[in-house]
This record gives structure tokens, sequence and C-alpha cells, in this order.
């Protein structure tokens, strides 16, 4: 479901600047992905500025000839909104907000918009609290440092203890959310040390499937949706393999650039993964940069510790026609990835025999007898 709520009809300009090595298909998907991530955040995409250049520009990321260009776009296209594919610093966030007349997002707070309004959970809702906190800090440098050379070089000017006035409320907030996550972390691990049945988590790009695979194997109701980041709050569910019993939960989905604040916040969801006895790592095999997923997957996985955790590769998606192809070229780089269609069922039961397996081999709770008693 679009966010409805927004008052003010959104209409945005997308803005890409591709610098250096950047892969120029990886960068046109990054883009189409933000005109996705747009629509989720309710925002209409009327149009698109895009500029290769051997270095970005310090002040203002775009050359000044496209900015001009960009003015004009948004001036004839009727937006209020530009929205960077790339991160902007505190700088060119600044000096952009400043000279155009409309209000600049680059993709960070893009994804902790649309990670405000979608949170449900008391949970959710206090990491991406956190997150835009934080996000908020890492943008002040600059304002202290223009409040600072107006009280004089090298001095502390009124300005300066003003804005440090200002941001004491904030870091004390930060502090107290951090302080409430890890109340609720403590507990989660409690918890988690009292199970009796394995734990499975279902992790992966976002869009790959993962809640559809959810319900499909444990007859669920997760929410799905063809829109980025439709899952926020996780979902665990009893899966019965072979008389047996083990958890099964829907997990945050991954995305290039996921900001890091964000996924620091999202600790306590994130750690699903991260003290899983099994992954099932879902990647939607039907999409042409399903490789490039595949590895923003594993490098999320590493930066939030759970890179030693066994995992299953699940190919998900087989019956579009654009599968084919991946399937193939995955056979031979991942040949233990495990072919799927969440939709028409299609390497299900292999895919509850492999769960078995590696269980077998990895996971001694799953030796134990309480796995199979009655709950
Ligand atoms: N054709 C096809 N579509 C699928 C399959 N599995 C899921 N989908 C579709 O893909 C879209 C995303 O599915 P979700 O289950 O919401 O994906 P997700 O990984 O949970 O996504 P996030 O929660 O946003 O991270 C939905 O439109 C699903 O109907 C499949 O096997 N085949
Ligand atoms: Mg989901």
């Amino acid at each position: 479901m679009p966010l409805q709520e927004t008052a003010v009809h959104e209409r945005a300009v997308l803005v890409q600047v591709i610098h250096g090595r950047m892969d120029v298909d990886e960068a046109a998907d990054s883009l189409q992905e933000l005109a996705r991530l747009a629509d989720t955040a309710g925002i209409e995409v009327v149009g698109q500025v895009t500029q290769r250049r051997p270095l970005p520009d310090g002040a203002y990321l775009l050359g000044k000839g496209k900015l001009e260009d960009l003015r004009a776009a948004c001036v004839e296209r009727q937006a209020n909104q530009i929205l960077f594919d790339n991160e902007l610093s505190a700088v060119q966030a600044y000096n952009l907000n400043k000279d155009l007349d409309v209000r600049v997002l680059d993709r960070t707070e893009v994804i902790l918009q649309i990670f405000a309004r979608r949170a449900r959970s008391a949970e959710a809702q206090t990491q991406v609290e956190l997150a835009q906190l934080q996000f908020l800090l890492s943008r002040i440098p600059v304002l202290e440092a223009q409040q600072r050379f107006k009280g004089g070089i090298g001095m502390k000017g009124p300005g300066e203890s003003r804005l440090q006035l200002r941001n004491a409320p904030m870091r004390r907030r930060i502090a107290e959310l951090r302080k409430k996550m890890e109340t609720i972390q403590a507990r989660q691990s409690r918890q988690r040390d009292k199970r009796q049945w394995p734990v499975v988590s279902l992790v992966g790009y976002t869009n790959a499937g993962k809640s559809t695979l959810l319900n499909k194997l444990t007859d669920a109701d997760a929410y799905v949706d063809d829109r980025l980041f439709a899952t926020l709050d996780t979902k665990t569910r009893l899966l019965r393999i072979e008389a047996r019993r083990l958890l099964l939960t829907d997990t945050v989905g991954f995305i290039r650039h996921l900001p890091h604040n964000l996924v620091a916040s999202f600790r306590s969801t994130l750690d699903v993964a991260v003290q899983a006895d099994l992954l099932l790592l879902v990647v939607d095999a039907s999409h042409p940069r399903m490789q490039d997923h595949l590895e923003v997957c594993r490098a999320t996985l590493a930066e939030i510790g759970a890179s030693q955790v066994p995992a299953l590769l699940v190919l998900n998606k087989c019956d579009l026609p654009g599968a084919a192809e991946n399937v193939t070229h995955a056979a031979e780089r991942e040949p233990l990835a495990i072919p799927v269609s969440a939709h028409s069922g299609l390497g299900l039961d292999t895919l509850r025999l492999a769960i078995v397996e590696e269980l077998k081999r990895c996971c001694t709770l799953w030796r134990l007898p309480s796995a199979t008693s009655a709950i």
C-alpha cells in the first residue's frame, strides 16, 4: 500500500551522479530502485537528471550547468522535491537545500521516511526514531561550523553554544532510546535462551518474496506487497516438518546503500538473523541484477555479524520467465542453491528437506526430543 498520509501531493525529480568507477548498469538499476522507493513513500516521480563526471562536486555533487538544468526541470515539471540517489554530504545537502527552491532529500532520507511512516510496532518505531535522530545529528556539523565562523575563527561564538543547547535534548533522547533498545534486546535474548525449537530466519533483498514464503510454508498471514520494505515488523511462525517443529521468522529486507544508522538502529530486529540456527537467504531469481542483490545481502549479513550463521540460498520467483538464466548461472557458482516459487509451490519440498538436512548437521536443538514434543 502506498503511503497515503502525505497531505501535499509530492512530485519529485530524481538525480543521479555517476562518477569514478561506478558500474553504469548497476547505477541504472539503483536509480530505478529509487523510483520504486519514491513510489513506496507516496511520491510521484516526474522527471530525472543524470550526470557523469570523473569526481563528484564537493559543494553540490553536480556541476554548475547541471544544477541549472535541475532547477529548470523542477519548474517545468512542477516538482516540489528532488531525490538524490547518491548519498549527500552534510555540506552538499545544506548547499542544495539553500540554493534550490524545493526540498532536497538523498536516498538515505527517502528510506528513513519510508521506515518512519511504515513502522507499526513500538520496537520498530523506537528503532526508526533512533536512526532519524542520528541522521539529523550527522547533518549538524555544517551548521555548527557556520555558527562558529560567525562567532569568530577559533572562538566559541554565541551561535555555537546556542546550537549545542539545541542539540542537547537530541543527544539526551538518543541516549534514552539506546537504553530502551538495550532493554528490548536483553528481553529478546532471554526469550531466545529459553526456546525449545530451532529458529530459521528468512533474510534477503527487499521484495524477494520472504513474507510470501513464510505464508506459504506456515499458513501465516504476513503482509505481502509488490513494494519495497513491505515488512518492517518481524513475524515468527511455527513450521512443522517431519513431525518436528521449528520457528520460522520473517525479517526486514536489505537494499543497496542501506543507511548504516538504520542497520545499527534495527539491531534488535536484525539480531533475529544473527541468533538464528539457520538462515534462508532469499533472492528474486527473476531480477536482472540478482547477483548484485546477493552480494548486498552477504555484505549486510557480514555487517550485522551474521556471516557465520549457516545459510541456504533460496532462488525465489522461478515461475517467472526471467529466472531461468539466473538459475543456470547460479548453479555454476552456488551449486547448493535451491530454486523455488513461493507462488506455484515449485521446489518447496526440496527446500523443506534441505532445511532438515542442514539443521541435523548444525543444530543441537533439532536433535533434542523437545523439537518433537507436543506444544
Ligand atoms: N511471480 C512470483 N511473485 C512472487 C513470488 N514470491 C513473491 N512474489 C511477489 O513478490 C512481491 C514481494 O513479495 P513479499 O513477500 O512482500 O517480499 P518480501 O521479501 O517480504 O519484501 P519486503 O518485506 O519488502 O522486504 C509480491 O508482489 C509477491 O506476490 C513468486 O514465487 N513468484
Ligand atoms: Mg516482507
